[in-house]
């Protein structure tokens, strides 16, 4: 009887162990069931921060939706320089450029094939000029990956009405970009006005992989990165990695929730605007976000583990504003003013990770990261300063992924760790470093 059950016991673990179902004691997973980035999606998050250009037909009518019927005889930008914006995303530390090659107008900024509702039919270089490939160009000169957004909606073709046809149309649309401008770092499928619209996805997504294997998808189809669910440049925290199957097409729609379990691997973006408007618009200027703003919006999203996307929009003249250029750069200068340089740093496996220093120094940040090409899998930390010759908690948290940084009021201390107090297997640190940015006392929680 005793053995009969024993053998039971060791077939049904077997067998459970043969389809990855081990649970550990409490409901822990096996390590080696933790979900993993593919190398692509690792290479995208370590560019963390991109800038967004939203720039067509609307530029020349303050507005954001147009309907699909302006005039594309009103696109002329007067001094149209695509290496003006990617130099100041540059500058700034921006490591992707997304150009809105169309959007839900239907305004196609380069000479397709598939519509003359594009700039062929403009004044702006006689209609023989490329807006995306100016881009593209510019991109690869300064060193900035280049990325796409698609609008699935288009309210200027006429086809739209008849789903095969448009399928059609916009496959063809995404084929010219897939195939005519190099390599693509993203691909942006924007849900807006498609609720309830399905379109040709396998299809579509199978064009991406053809032509675009290393390119990120965002948001739609079978995404390989997701929606943070708001335009505020703000991951709420925690904001884990990883969903479950059935989730993923929810951020779509901005109703996804991460979880620790989830077998997909389907990292945020924080998209964002440095003006009110997603569109240059003659009236907004005094909207443009203060470096202490774009800081805020950092640490929400870069801060979180995720990507932050920043929109700037060029103006009339086909150039980004001064003032919105110059903004740009002093909020990659702030950033590296803060982080370019840690007091010291450590990396490893374990619970725990210190920094010492031969004398007590000022010290009010911690960034962390996973090696996350392992999984995520720290689940709750603590960041412990010495001070009065104790080790005291100056922040804590639960992801890290693949960054955290933490900001706490300024201590002076001969040494910082990071403890990791619970996880899913053992931590990987790829790094725990320390900085003084001269935050005020108190400094905000991120
Ligand atoms: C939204 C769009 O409707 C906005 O116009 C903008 O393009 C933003 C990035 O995504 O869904």
């Amino acid at each position: 009887m005793f053995m009969n059950r024993l053998n039971r016991f060791v077939i049904f673990i077997t067998c459970a162990a043969a389809l990855g179902l081990v649970l550990l004691p409490g409901g822990a997973m096996a390590q080696q069931d933790l979900a993993r980035p593919t190398k692509q999606q690792v290479g995208w998050q370590d560019m963390e921060f991109g800038v967004f250009c939203h720039f067509g037909i609307n530029t020349f009518h303050d507005k954001e939706w147009s309907d699909g019927t302006l005039d594309p005889a009103t696109f002329n930008p007067s001094e149209l320089d695509a290496e003006q914006w990617v130099r100041a995303a540059r500058d700034a530390g921006a490591k992707y450029f997304m150009l809105t090659a169309k959007h839900h107008d239907g305004f196609c900024l380069w000479p397709t094939s598939t519509t003359d509702y594009s700039i062929k039919a403009s004044p702006w270089r006689n209609g023989k000029g490329d807006v995306v490939r100016e881009v593209a160009n510019a991109c690869k000169k300064y060193g900035v990956k280049f990325g796409v957004y698609l609008s699935p909606w288009d309210r200027h073709e006429p086809c739209y009405k008849d789903k095969e046809a448009y399928d059609e149309f916009y496959k063809r649309q995404l084929e010219e970009l897939l195939t005519g401008y190099g390599e693509l770092a993203e691909v942006w499928f924007d849900g807006a006005g498609s609720e309830g619209r399905e379109y040709d996805w396998p299809e579509i997504i199978a064009l991406v992989r053809k032509h675009q294997p290393n390119a990120m998808i965002f948001n739609m189809g079978e995404p390989t990165i997701r929606w943070v669910g708001n335009e505020n440049g703000v991951a709420p925290y925690p904001c884990w990695n990883t969903v479950r199957k059935d989730d993923v097409l929810e951020f779509s729609r901005g109703a996804g929730r991460p979880d620790t379990r989830g077998s997909v691997w389907l990292p945020a973006e924080c998209d964002a605007r440095i003006r009110r408007n997603w569109f240059w618009h003659s009236d907004d200027a005094e909207t443009l976000k203060s470096v202490d703003e774009l800081m805020r919006m950092y640490y929400r999203s870069v801060g979180h583990g995720c990507n932050l996307l920043l929109n700037v929009g060029p103006d009339r003249r086909g150039l980004f504003p001064e003032q919105d250029a110059a903004r740009l750069r002093e909020f990659g200068a702030e950033i590296s003013r803060r982080f370019s340089k840690s007091l010291a740093s450590a990396s490893g496996k374990g619970d725990k990770l210190s920094v010492s220093f031969r004398q007590a120094t000022w010290v009010d940040h911690a960034v962390t990261m996973e090696a996350i090409q392992n999984g995520e899998r720290v689940r709750r930390y603590v960041i412990e300063a010495i001070v009065e010759n104790e080790w005291r908690t100056v922040a804590e948290g639960t992801a890290i992924g693949h960054k955290k940084i933490d900001r706490f009021p300024p201590v002076h201390t001969k040494g910082v760790r990071f403890r990791c107090l619970a996880s899913e297997g053992k931590p990987q640190i790829r790094q725990f470093a320390v900085f003084f940015c001269g935050s005020p006392a108190g400094g905000e929680k991120s």
